[in-house]
């Protein structure tokens, strides 16, 4: 399939997908939206694919929602079309995806990349939500989001002056999990990503269903839910293979059943 605003590869088990509106510093429109779901949702239903990364350019991931597209809605064009409410399906996406950051995340840049399961930033990466400056606010997660990921003083802080962090705030903070040299980012990215890809895919996908819900419930029910899926691994084909590599010294071979 042809997307115009990105770029789309497998790399052996991993889908990459880069975002490509380099006049724009890959501002993200209704169409970057679209095209996204679209490649996303390949990934999913692709049995080949265990892990997908998005990145951007070494200037920007994304440098926000598309002021330009934006700026002449009414109220009534915003309620009624749900402006980026498609965004919310891009959060169902069940296989595991990594970020890997360069430059601007912006805006909607930075709420993509937290909406990924975790943010490889390299050194030059920059994370704000400079929406007050334009007079408004985050919109696609980034007061609720970024709120729990650094805690309600550097959100604030964040939201309410616009400034930006810079990748080693970003990492002392907890947004993002590792900082690399900005010329090994796609590379660590897609190392981690293949090596997700290596493990169970339903132990995988099981995992990230469990940490995310420790962001939607309480800890009585998030550890009930957890035992609940633990206990079920026991019907995985995988889970009999995987211990029995280990007791047998030997590598896994996982059959993602
Ligand atoms: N939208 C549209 N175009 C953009 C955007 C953007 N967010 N960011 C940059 N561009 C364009 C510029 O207009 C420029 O285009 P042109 O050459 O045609 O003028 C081109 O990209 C290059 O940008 P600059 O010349 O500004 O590059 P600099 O290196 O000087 O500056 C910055 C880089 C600092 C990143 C600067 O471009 C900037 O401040 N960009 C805007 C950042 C911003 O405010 N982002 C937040 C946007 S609002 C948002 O994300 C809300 C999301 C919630 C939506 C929820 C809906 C429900």
């Amino acid at each position: 399939m042809a997307y115009e605003t990105i770029i789309v590869e497998t790399r052996s088990k991993v889908g990459l997908v880069t975002l490509n509106r380099p006049k724009a510093l890959n501002a993200l429109n209704s169409q970057v939206l679209a095209d996204l779901l679209a490649s996303c949702r390949a990934f999913e239903a692709d049995a080949d694919i265990g892990a997908i990364v998005i990145t951007g350019s070494e200037k920007a991931f994304a440098a926000g929602a598309d002021i330009k597209e934006m700026q002449s809605k009414s109220y009534v064009d915003a309620y009624m079309e749900d402006f980026f409410s498609g965004w919310e399906d891009f959060t169902r996406i069940r296989k595991p995806i990594i970020a890997a950051v360069s430059g601007y995340a912006l805006g909607g840049g930075c709420e993509l990349a937290m909406m990924c399961d975790f943010i490889i930033a390299s050194d030059n990466a920059k994370f704000g939500q400079p929406e007050i400056t334009l007079g408004v606010m985050p919109g696609m997660g980034g007061s609720q989001r970024l709120t729990r990921f650094v805690g309600k003083a550097k959100a604030m802080d964040m939201c309410l002056t616009g400034r930006m962090m810079d990748a080693a705030e970003a990492e002392r903070t907890g947004l993002v999990s590792r900082v690399v040299a900005t010329s090994d980012l796609l590379e660590e990215a897609l190392k981690a990503a293949a090596k997700i890809a290596g493990f169970s895919l339903p132990a995988v996908m099981m995992a990230k269903e469990a940490v995310n819900r420790a962001y939607e419930t309480t800890l009585s029910e998030g550890l009930r839910f957890e035992r609940r899926l633990f206990h079920s691994m026991f019907a995985l084909e995988d889970q009999k293979e995987g211990m029995a590599a280990f007791t047998e010294k030997r590598q896994a071979n996982f059959k993602n059943r």
